[in-house]
């Protein structure tokens, strides 16, 4: 049975270094169907069922960009059996907003910690953990130039794409808005695919504007809707995706202190 995984992450995280080290030269390269962006797809060097199918460098799965519409079809549509999510550990709490929003998809993942080397050259410390603990889901310390960590990263991608275990990412927003995000799926939930309700959810209260392609959502459920979206609004005095935008940086932030120590900072790991 053929395993499809996907690697993402953002631009300069060491995806292509990680692509090349997991599939070295069997690799094909095209373009995504009717735009310019390189499409690469390999296999895993030992591993001729497995296939990596490389996204393009993105920073987030909002609607403004070629790349990151790409990727985002790609995840929603096609529904890799896992993705290897590749992170920059030197820029952790940036990397992780791609992070929160790719485990939203209810796609098993792994989150690939990068240039751990320079990490520890830094003297910095990542409590790995205790990062996998607060997402959920597995993470695996690697250094994709080095090519250290990076064959048990791609590993453990099958194993819980052989599970079919995706992460229960459920509290990253305030009281309000998990109420709110609740609601909306029980409105959707016959329209989606069931693990990626959340990530549909969180679309739908947002407004995306592509979200149409995805769900076609009905004038007496958008009427429901409109109105949570609108009373969480005037009660946070901002727009519902600004609102989102900003929590999911105070999830990152909090975890980022609970999980990461950079020399020289007041806090310390309470590991
Ligand atoms: C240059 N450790 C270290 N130290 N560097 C790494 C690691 C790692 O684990 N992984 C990747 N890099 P891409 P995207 C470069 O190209 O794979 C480096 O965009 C340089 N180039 O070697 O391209 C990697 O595909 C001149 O660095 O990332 C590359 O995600 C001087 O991170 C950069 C210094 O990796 C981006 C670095 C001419």
């Amino acid at each position: 049975m053929e395993i499809k995984i996907a690697l993402a992450g953002n631009p300069n995280s060491g995806k292509t270094t990680l692509f090349n080290n997991l599939t070295g030269s069997r690799q094909r390269v095209g373009n995504w169907p009717g735009v310019t962006v390189e499409k690469k797809e390999g296999t895993l060097k030992g591993h001729n069922e497995v296939t990596i199918q490389d996204l393009p460098g993105i920073y987030s799965l909002s609607p403004y960009s070629l790349e990151e519409v790409v990727s985002r079809n790609y995840l929603v549509k096609e529904k890799p059996d896992a993705i290897l999510n590749i992170v920059d550990g030197t820029n952790i709490e940036r990397n992780l907003y791609l992070t929160t929003q790719l485990l939203e998809l209810g796609i098993p993942m792994v989150v690939a910690v990068n240039m751990m080397d320079l990490v520890e050259r830094n003297g910095d410390k990542i409590d790995i953990s205790k990062l996998s603990q607060e997402l959920d889901c597995p993470v695996i310390e690697i250094s994709a130039l080095k090519g250290k960590g990076t064959k048990e990263a791609a590993l453990k991608a099958v194993e819980v794409a052989k599970s079919h275990h995706a992460a229960k990412i459920s509290q990253t927003y305030t009281k309000d808005i998990e109420t709110t995000l609740k609601k909306i799926e029980t409105v959707i939930e016959n329209q989606v695919n069931h693990t990626m309700l959340r990530w549909y959810a969180v679309k739908v209260f947002e407004r995306d504007e592509r979200i149409d392609e995805f769900i076609k959502l009905d004038t007496a459920q958008k009427s429901q809707i409109e109105p949570w979206i609108q009373s969480v609004e005037e009660k946070i005095d901002d727009d519902s995706e600004s609102i989102i935008t900003s929590q999911r940086y105070d999830f990152i932030t909090k975890i980022v202190s609970h999980a990461v120590k950079k020399k020289g900072s007041k806090h310390e790991l309470s590991i």
